[in-house]
């Protein structure tokens, strides 16, 4: 169930599949640094994923100077990486484009 923590193996493989994205130190949670041309496109990025945020009702911990997007993904009510995580993840990665 995506609102299950992932057990360590399942982890490893989704992050095996998503490129950049690692570990965070000392906490259930993946990360990855994105870099744009500019401030308009990591905005742009940012709605994106904003919007299918809001949707899944599953939220980023981010932060922004301007062409830098740092994205933090752990579901807080389960204390950790779930597919929740993946499915936010993935979607970066393919708003991550333009
Ligand atoms: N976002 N990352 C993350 N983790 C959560 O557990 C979470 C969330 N957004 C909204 C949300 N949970 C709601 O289910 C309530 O906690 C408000």
């Amino acid at each position: 169930m995506s609102r299950a923590k992932l057990t360590p193996d399942e982890r490893a493989a989704a992050l095996a599949g998503l490129p950049g994205w690692t570990m965070v130190d000392g906490r259930d949670a993946i990360t990855k640094t994105f870099r744009f041309p500019d401030f308009n496109a990591a905005f742009a990025f940012m709605t994106r994923v904003a919007l299918k945020a809001e949707k899944m009702d599953h939220h980023p911990e981010w932060f922004n100077v301007y062409n830098r997007v740092e994205i933090t993904l752990s579901t807080h009510d389960a204390g950790g990486v779930t597919g929740l995580d993946l499915i936010l993840a993935r979607f970066a990665e393919n708003a991550n484009g333009e």
